[in-house]
């Protein structure tokens, strides 16, 4: 497939400031009348032609200012058309057929509704156009229907008119005051039901708000009420929003749709939000703790959008991070104001490790604003939007949260109805906050985890902080320049354990060192505390220092780094074979001993008590590997978690026994407290499985809420005793009507620590609830399995079979979800050189498959680079 590349980059031709959309729905036929006021571009070159995207369509009728016409032509997908004056109306007329939709993008029938998903290249699936973010329109819809089978019919803005056609359909018109490209354009219709609310703006706007659930059929149930928690997210997004970057909502509705077949998260369609499921409906009974925190974080995300993403968008898809990004810097903050800031930086940093900095040191590294695709889907990426988010947080680290929101402001005042670019957004936040960003702009251009090297030398009464950084090479970026890293550091006094105040320290050069008069004793040092820069820093700490700032550090992220590295360090030595019996045991003896004073530490709160119990996983542990032999960390990993348990087990019982107590509900101490007992089994299962399996059990039929028989399910499912079989058909016959819940059963047996894993994946792939069709059921299987070392390493490379099946049987099915399935065979060149041929060889029969979509064809190319 063609290369496209960022440099070359022309504005369009034409301007569209007006659309007229007119649909006749049918779930398998759809006829879609589209008129287009187009007027010639002036910041373009003149052309007499126009080009209008589409993908699979083919047109019924083509007029131009209300004439047929024969001056068109088909090139590839795409019609074009000869325009010989300055503004003409363009009238098109194409038919589709939603139910064959497989792909979910454009118009697709799910569930028996209607629904749309037109990012990032969705729309020319249902009409031609310039299908890009930078051609904007104001839109009126008309959508005509079945009456019975879609009363609902939404688009964008708001509901201008509506009437019944007396033959059974009834139709109703959608007008949107607000210029936007036609990725933010939605449609939806069907037997929709609606949580409804309202919330009045700070400047007095009544805006309806309303989340739309499929109505249940017979014997299913009903959903609305799962929608509370989303509706009350909702609500406090838009309070935040005014109250953190003073922005308002700008139409009079705001309505929310779930849908079950939904290939991403959500959609931030103007005024008319696409949802999956999984983040609208939560309650107790059915939804994680985790899953709470997802469906607020979501929603407050896809609603940010609406500044940061629809009144601000993107000038072309190389931009992508100008609005991913920035919108989850925005998402993270509120969690952060929402609940626990510390607990919710360490669950982002986690992702970020876990995802973006094996993203960065493959084969699919890009930067932050990528120069070049082949398909744009491929880069809605870790990097694109976590390392995005976190590029934005160092600006606002180094402007101070004043400024940055004065250079904010700036950005939305300058950029307010453009498509703007990443280099807009520096400039605004260097203007508007007062910063010299120019080296920084690099962030945006490199690609790769800087590593920053430290050595703290101690001098008279001076201690000097020596810094080194190497940006690594990544493919088509050999050779890198240093980048500014802003970097928070704190020297504690040894013998009183306080330090004299934080300071922000910017490394701007290959090396520096930075010097700290006033200490009498070598300190100990606390760098990179609440993780200021996305870059991995490599530190021969002494353990005694990680084991002090793992108990008494005063930033708790730097706790839980302390902890995390002594953790990493330790079992880095054992893996490579460094250590004796007896220094692995001293190792082990001091792990114990930093863990036990976590657990007793009535400083800290159960949620970060949790934090700090979670070891590190093993995909960060192999990232600090150059070659890793998965099952070696693994077996290594577990070794050591089963001697922490024996060497602590009275402290596990006795945590999960207090933990136990603690009354109900969704406060942070009742979440605390469930967090650390499923903890303390997932550590006794390894230390003492039968004991493991009688507590797990237990809680498992005590259980009030989901997240308490989640947990216990989870370590049931990795353990060989009876009640694992028992629990596990008790769960399915309990939740089988309720898909969300039934994606976790799958999980849950997919992600397990047992030995069969893989035996049960395969089965679970024939069982008659495994739905190719369905995203989130074939993430809650595959997704899951890849992300499990012990099953998808599997030494004979059967896992890396089992994925490479599953993406050649899904890409002609859905190419997008198929393609988001290759980068865990990708990273074979950092696997040990016997699964590595595996999985290549996996990779090149993928590769070999006849007509593989541009999506799976671009992700495998690159992986074998
Ligand atoms: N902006 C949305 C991206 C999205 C998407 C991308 C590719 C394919 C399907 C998709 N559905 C939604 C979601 C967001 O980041 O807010
Ligand atoms: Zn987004």
């Amino acid at each position: 497939p063609a290369v496209i590349r960022r440099v070359d980059y022309q504005p369009f031709g034409w301007l569209v400031p007006r659309l007229e959309l007119d649909f006749q729905l049918g779930l398998t036929d759809t006829r879609v009348a589209a008129t287009l006021h187009v007027e010639r571009n002036p910041a373009a070159t003149p052309t007499g032609q126009i080009r209008l995207n589409g993908e699979g369509l083919a047109p019924l009728e083509v007029t131009v200012d209300g004439q047929p016409t024969s001056l068109w032509r088909m090139a590839g997908d795409d019609l074009v058309l000869d325009l010989p004056g300055t503004a003409h109306t363009i009238g098109l007329v194409t038919r589709i057929d939603p139910a064959a939709n497989t792909q979910l993008s454009g118009l697709y029938a799910s569930g028996g509704m209607l629904c749309t998903q037109c990012e990032a290249e969705g729309f020319r699936r249902i009409t031609f156009f310039p299908d890009r973010p930078d051609v904007l329109s104001i839109y009126s819809v008309r959508m005509s229907g079945d009456a019975d089978a879609f009363p609902v019919l939404l688009s964008n803005g708001n509901l201008t008119a509506r009437g019944d056609n007396g033959d059974g359909t009834h139709w109703a018109e959608w007008h949107d005051p607000w210029p936007k490209p036609s990725y933010l354009f939605a449609l939806v219709a069907g037997r929709l039901v609606a949580n409804r609310d309202t919330f009045t703006t700070r400047s007095g706007r009544k805006v309806d708000l309303a989340i739309y659930v499929r109505e249940a059929g017979a014997g299913e149930e009903d959903d609305l009420p799962r929608t509370a928690h989303a509706m009350a997210s909702l609500k406090r997004s838009m309070t935040w929003d005014e109250e953190q970057f003073g922005r308002e909502y700008d139409l009079d509705t705001f309505n929310i749709v779930a849908v079950s077949d939904f290939n991403a998260g959500a959609m931030e369609n103007k005024g008319l939000n696409v949802f999956n499921t999984k983040y609208v409906l939560a309650d107790e009974e059915t939804a994680t703790d985790g899953d709470f925190d997802a469906v607020e974080g979501v929603i407050a995300h896809e609603y940010f959008h609406n500044w940061s993403g629809n009144r601000v968008t993107c000038r072309d898809w190389f931009q992508l991070s100008l609005k991913e990004g920035f919108t989850v810097l925005r998402d993270q903050l509120f969690s952060q104001d929402m609940g626990s800031a510390p607990v919710k930086r360490i669950e982002d940093v986690r992702v970020l490790r876990g995802a973006q900095f094996p993203e960065d040191s493959g084969p699919l590294a890009h930067p932050i604003r990528p120069d070049e695709y082949r398909e744009i889907s491929n880069f809605y990426t870790a990097t694109v939007y976590n390392k995005g988010a976190e590029v934005i947080r160092m600006m606002r680290v180094m402007a101070g949260e004043e400024r940055f929101r004065a250079g904010c402001d700036l950005y939305f005042d300058r950029h307010d109805g453009e498509a703007a670019t990443c280099e807009d957004f520096v400039k605004a936040i260097e203007d508007g906050a007062g910063l010299d960003l120019n080296q920084f702009r690099l962030w945006y251009a490199q690609a790769g985890t800087p590593r920053v090297t430290v050595r703290l030398d101690h001098a008279g009464d001076v201690a000097t902080l020596h810094l080194a950084q190497v940006v690594p090479p990544t493919p088509g970026q050999p050779d890198k320049r240093p980048m500014p890293i802003p970097l928070k550091v704190a020297l504690f006094d040894r013998a009183s354990g306080i330090h004299a105040g934080e300071q922000l320290v910017v490394l701007d050069r290959a090396q520096q060192s930075f010097s700290f008069p006033g200490f009498a004793t070598r300190p100990v040092l606390s760098i990179n505390r609440g993780f200021t820069a996305p870059v991995s820093i490599e530190h021969a700490a002494p353990v005694e220092d990680l084991v002090f700032l793992a108990a008494r550090d005063d930033d708790p992220f730097a706790r839980y780094e302390a902890m995390q590295e002594l953790v990493v360090g330790h079992l880095k030595d054992v893996v490579d074979g460094k250590l004796s019996a007896s220094e692995r045991d001293a190792g082990r003896a001091a792990i114990a001993g930093a863990l036990a004073a976590v657990i007793a530490d009535p400083a800290l709160d159960d949620l970060m008590r949790g934090e700090l119990l979670i070891l590190p996983s093993q995909t960060y542990i192999a990232e600090q590997m150059l070659i890793a032999d998965p099952g070696t960390i693994h077996h290594e990993r577990q070794a050591l978690r089963g001697a922490l348990a024996r060497a602590l087990e009275g402290e596990f019982v006795a945590l999960h026994q207090r933990a136990s107590a603690v009354p109900g509900g969704l406060n942070a101490a009742a979440r605390g407290a469930r967090k650390v007992k499923t903890q303390a089994l997932v550590y006794l299962a390894e230390g003492n499985p039968d004991l493991a399996e009688q507590m797990a059990a237990a809680q498992y039929d005590a259980a009030d809420t989901m997240t308490d028989r989640q947990g216990a399910l989870m370590v049931l499912a990795g353990l060989k005793g009876p009640q694992r079989t028992h629990k596990l058909l008790d769960f399915y016959q309990r939740y089988r009507s309720n898909p969300l819940v039934v994606d976790k059963w799958f999980g849950l047996q997919a992600g397990s620590l047992h030995p069969h894993a893989i035996e049960h994946v395969k089965a679970l792939a024939t069982h008659p609830d495994f739905n190719l069709k369905n995203p989130n059921r074939v993430r809650s299987l595959y997704m899951v399995f890849a992300a499990n070392p012990a099953a998808f390493h599997a030494e004979d490379g059967e896992g890396y079979r089992m994925l490479a099946d599953l993406i050649i049987a899904l890409d002609p099915v859905n190419p997008q979800t198929a393609a988001r399935f290759v980068p865990p065979l990708g990273r074979w060149r950092r696997i040990e050189p016997r699964r590595a041929a595996l999985m290549r060889a996996e990779l090149e029969r993928i590769a070999a498959t006849p007509g593989l979509s541009r999506d799976t064809a671009e992700q495998v190319g690159r992986s074998l680079g």
